[in-house]
């Protein structure tokens, strides 16, 4: 039977594991669709509603199973819709590779319909972008594509002008070097261990730490049993960054959970009173949040070298697997009899959870968005896939829904796009049937790539969407507000109706807009068999604040409610409310400053009705500690998307 380029193609691709395709048929790239229908049973193409969701399912594919994940796209505007899924698998290490079309070779670069050079176009997203000169050429460089884009965790991408994917074989005279099939599909990951000098000089940092506290990110997701030993043997808290989140469950005792923006706020203590820092496999980004510089020695175990010290001065960097690295680093470490600096964070955990809990208990009115994430927490199973999206939800899903189990959370991380987690959840679905599936997102992200309910549908994936609608690109709202001290502008979202597109598209949908309703809403949508969106009305003037006052944003909040931001006396009662009143109380300090006259009788009427009013705030230590780290310590801000989500 004769082949042709695109066979050759599709072939390669599959011997490289790849199963599934998520793309969008055009012109450019009819070829291969053909390659791909003959090869049907054996390969699964996903149709999209938009090629950048095939490229986030494809990074999302990877993140799930820690397999190649591979995207499809014709020329010019199917492989520019490409590119922000693309970046988000760069920026997060994911494995994928990127298929694209070309015009007809002898017609490229002369400004024939859609001549967009995507191998130059791609050349900073992908380490590896070549264009196929013919058939023969077309083994090799898929190979190669294939073997980077694995070993080196990252995108690789190849473009193959459109008569070339009808080229046949026999056709395409190799070059003398070329010898056909003198590729090797042999899929080696080499897991390094550190050598023993970095092995030892970690050890013996580590051992000398009287208060340690371990940093634990996407890198240490499958090394949860070696994680604990290590961090039980030397009595530190694990911190997780948001990519690290299912690295160890969030009731684990050695836990205390995220940090950043979106963290709690004994993790922020433990950084802040720790005098050494074991990072594993985390390149979390905000500075801030870690220890000051002097502060803490370092010791990172990271499998990229590139990332050694990105963050942190450490003064150690061990190359090499985490789940590896700290088998060997738990045979020589000496069990810190000292627990006091566990125990402090331990005590702290309890009073942070105790906050968020009685928080979420007690809103009344209008559904708080801690409370709509509260009602999902219990309702996931133990192995539930769940995505994340961009916004003021990530922060909300982040701390307000505990890691379980085998439950797995993924979402985009360094990139921190929106409108990613219903493309993750199709691929979660999609790679492991039977596992309940929820994506978490705002309405802004939701509404980006729409489409893709009709991706939803025509699979049947029974995934179920919640929707925290705010009306509003709420996380910008607050930054505008919070980082800058300026007025809201142009947040405002124009509200849809998603109950009623969901059910257009063929989605059960659920509504709900009140704490009464809500676990009642999720219920329904949980238990439906096939696809299920609850649209979660919450309240818009609930901010999410850092876990601890943070001097500047205090003082830029009551800037720009005083210039009368729009909804101002409703965001002060919100911050009169709990938790914000407690996180906006610094240490030993009140937040009645800030929240004026006005908020400060609702505090008054939320003591009288009973509602939460803890401050978890380990009193003494914080007297004792007062001088160190001062409340009016101001952290330096200098953009707003650079200071989002901690992630
Ligand atoms: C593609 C993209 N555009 C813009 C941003 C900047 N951004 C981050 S969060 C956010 C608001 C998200 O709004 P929504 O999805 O409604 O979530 P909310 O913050 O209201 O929970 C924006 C605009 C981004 N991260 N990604
Ligand atoms: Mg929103």
């Amino acid at each position: 039977m004769s082949r042709n380029g695109s066979d050759v193609l599709i072939d390669c691709l599959m011997a490289w594991g790849v199963d599934t395709i998520f793309g969008l048929p055009g012109d450019g790239i009819n070829g291969l669709m053909e390659a791909i229908r003959k090869r049907e049973g054996q390969l699964r193409f996903i149709q999209v509603r938009h090629e950048e969701s095939a490229a986030l399912m494809a990074c999302a594919h990877s993140k799930w199973t820690g397999r190649i994940g591979c995207c499809l796209a014709t020329t010019g505007p199917g492989g520019i819709h490409l590119l922000n899924g693309l970046y988000d698998a760069k920026f997060d290490k994911a494995s994928v590779i990127a298929i694209t079309g070309l015009p007809y070779h002898d017609l490229i670069d002369t400004f024939t319909q859609q001549d967009v050079d995507l191998p130059k176009l791609f050349s900073d997203v992908a380490a590896y972008s070549t264009r196929i000169m013919s058939a023969a050429h077309v083994e090799n460089a898929v190979s190669l594509a294939c073997r980077i884009a694995c070993a080196q965790h990252t995108v690789a991408h190849v473009a193959i002008p459109t008569d070339v994917q009808e080229e046949e074989v026999g056709a395409a005279e190799p070059s003398m070097r070329n010898v056909q099939h003198h590729v090797s599909f042999a899929h080696q990951e080499g897991e390094r261990v550190p050598e023993e000098p970095e092995l030892a000089r970690a050890i013996e940092i580590l051992n000398r730490g009287k208060r340690v506290a371990i940093l634990a990110g996407h890198g240490a997701l499958h090394a949860r049993d070696e994680l604990i030993e290590v961090a039980e043997l030397l009595g530190a808290p694990i911190v997780k960054a948001l990519l690290g989140k299912a690295a160890v469950p969030d009731d684990h005792p050695l836990c205390i959970g995220g940090i950043g923006l979106l963290g709690t706020r004994p993790s922020q203590e433990a950084f802040e009173e720790c005098d050494t820092l074991l990072i594993v496999g985390s390149t979390f980004p905000y500075v801030e949040y870690y220890p000051k510089p002097g502060q803490a020695r370092g010791v990172q175990i990271d499998r990229d070298p590139s990332r050694i010290g990105l963050r942190f001065p450490v003064e150690v960097g061990l190359v090499g697997d985490a789940r590896k690295t700290l088998a060997r680093l738990a045979q020589r470490l000496k069990a810190h009899a000292d627990r006091g600096f566990l125990e402090r964070s331990q005590r702290r955990k309890h009073e942070w959870q105790a906050l968020l809990e009685t928080s979420a208990r007690n809103a009344a009115g209008r559904l708080a968005p801690g409370r709509l994430a509260r009602e999902l927490a219990p309702r996931l199973k133990d192995d539930a896939l769940i995505a994340w999206d961009s916004g003021h939800n990530t922060g909300v899903l982040a701390r307000y829904v505990p890691a379980r189990g085998s439950q797995q959370f993924a979402g985009s991380g360094m990139l921190a796009t929106m409108a990613c987690s219903v493309p993750y959840a199709i691929a979660a679905a999609l790679a492991f049937p039977g596992r309940q599936v929820v994506a978490f997102t705002g309405d802004g992200g939701l509404s980006m790539l729409l489409g893709e309910l009709a991706t939803v549908v025509r699979y049947k994936l029974p995934i179920k969407i919640v929707v925290m609608k705010n009306n509003s690109l709420g996380q910008i709202k607050w930054e505008q507000l919070m980082f800058l001290g300026n007025r809201e502008y142009e947040c405002d979202l124009t509200p849809i109706d998603f109950a009623r597109a969901a059910e257009a598209f063929g989605i059960r949908a659920f509504r709900t807009d009140s704490p009464d309703s809500c676990g009642a809403a999720l219920d329904s949508a949980l238990a439906h068999d096939g696809p299920a969106l609850v649209e979660a009305t919450v309240d818009p003037h609930e901010p999410l604040l850092p876990a601890k006052r943070i001097e500047k944003f205090a003082q830029n909040l009551q800037k720009a409610l005083d210039q009368g931001t729009r909804d101002a006396e409703e965001i002060r009662a919100a911050l009169a409310r709990e938790p914000s009143r407690t996180q906006l109380s610094g240490d030993g300090r009140s937040g009645e400053q800030l929240i004026g006259a006005e908020g400060t009788e609702r505090v008054g009427e939320a003591r009288r009705s009973g509602e939460a009013m803890t401050r978890p705030v380990d009193e003494e230590l914080d007297a004792s500690l007062a001088s160190t780290f001062p409340a009016s310590d101001p952290v330096s801000h200098s953009t707003t998307e650079g200071h989002r989500a901690g992630r």
